[in-house]
């Protein structure tokens, strides 16, 4: 309803120097190599792919940290563009397709998304929260706070976020979603509802950010922060089948994604998760 046609933008980030285990940036470059573009095109999109989007390098001695916020200016360089990148796609109807790469990145697409559609809402699937500040934080890890960011800085930004599959949140997020009002099912009202109820809420425009890490470690093994307990491959694909019945998804993030961190067995399943976790949001 949202969409002109069937035109995605696949948006491939290649970051160096992110989070502090390195590899993340090498999500995307997998995600590609194994066929993800031609994989859409299968199901009838017309697919711009304009290559990996490289950045420059900040040296962790040029970017130094601001309060606890570790390489901020670098995230949010990296984050400004990709928001133009997103926004421009998504201004002239077509679905982005974000590959990550670190979770900060959804600053980023979501700026984007929300420049096109104003009125969008988000589904955050994760393990995580994303939701410390620059206070609560303990990592010290921008990929613990885009949502914080997005909801917190500058009131131009009026989406609010309803988070699927939680179950590891700190207590200064707690508080936060808590203050916020902010919708939040973990995997007990997954349990207890059945995956299926708690994703017919919405009928706005909807950006998807989906982090690997909310499914379950023996499903996508290589991610930088995974916890046990997470969504069954089943789940994970009919969360994004759902948002696809919907007819309202407008853009999507499939994010943490890293190929660094497991053994050639584990990365090639999570990058075959990952494909196929896109290849069921866009039908
Ligand atoms: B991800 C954490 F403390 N909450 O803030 C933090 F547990 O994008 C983890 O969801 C954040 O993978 C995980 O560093 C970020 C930690
Ligand atoms: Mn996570
Ligand atoms: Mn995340
Ligand atoms: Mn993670």
């Amino acid at each position: 309803r949202f969409l002109k046609g069937k035109t995605a933008s696949v948006i491939a980030m290649k970051l160096t120097r992110k989070q502090p285990r390195l590899g993340v940036d090498r999500g995307p470059i997998y995600l590609v190599e194994a066929g993800l573009v031609d994989q859409l095109k299968e199901l009838g999109w017309n697919v711009n792919f304009d290559g990996h989007h490289q950045f420059e390098e900040i040296t962790t001695a040029d970017d130094p940290p601001i309060g606890k916020l570790k390489n901020p200016r670098f995230v949010s360089r990296v984050c400004e563009s990709v928001a133009q990148v997103v926004g421009g796609h998504a201004k002239k109807g077509e679905l982005p397709v974000t590959l990550g790469g670190d979770h900060s990145l959804a600053m980023g697409t979501i700026s984007g998304t929300l420049d096109a559609h104003p009125n969008a809402c988000v589904i955050w699937i994760d393990a995580h929260a994303d939701i410390n500040t620059s206070e609560t934080t303990e990592s010290g890890n921008i990929h613990g706070m885009p949502v914080s960011f997005l909801l917190g800085l500058g009131d131009k930004v009026d989406e609010f976020a309803w988070y699927i599959g939680l179950r590891d949140i700190d207590a200064g997020e707690k508080k936060i979603l808590k203050d916020n009002k902010i919708r939040a099912f973990s995997m007990h009202e997954v349990d207890k509802y059945g995956i299926g109820k708690v994703v017919e809420m919405a009928d706005l425009p909807i950006h998807l950010s989906f982090d690997v890490d909310a499914l379950d470690p023996s499903v996508a093994p290589s991610t930088g922060t995974p916890v046990r307990g997470g969504l069954t491959f089943r789940e994970g694909h009919y969360i994004c089948e759902a948002l696809w019945e919907t007819g309202l998804l407008v853009a999507l993030d499939l994010m943490e994604v890293n190929p660094s961190l497991a053994d050639a067995a584990s990365v090639k399943q999570t990058v075959a998760v990952g494909c196929s976790l896109v290849r069921s949001a866009l039908g």
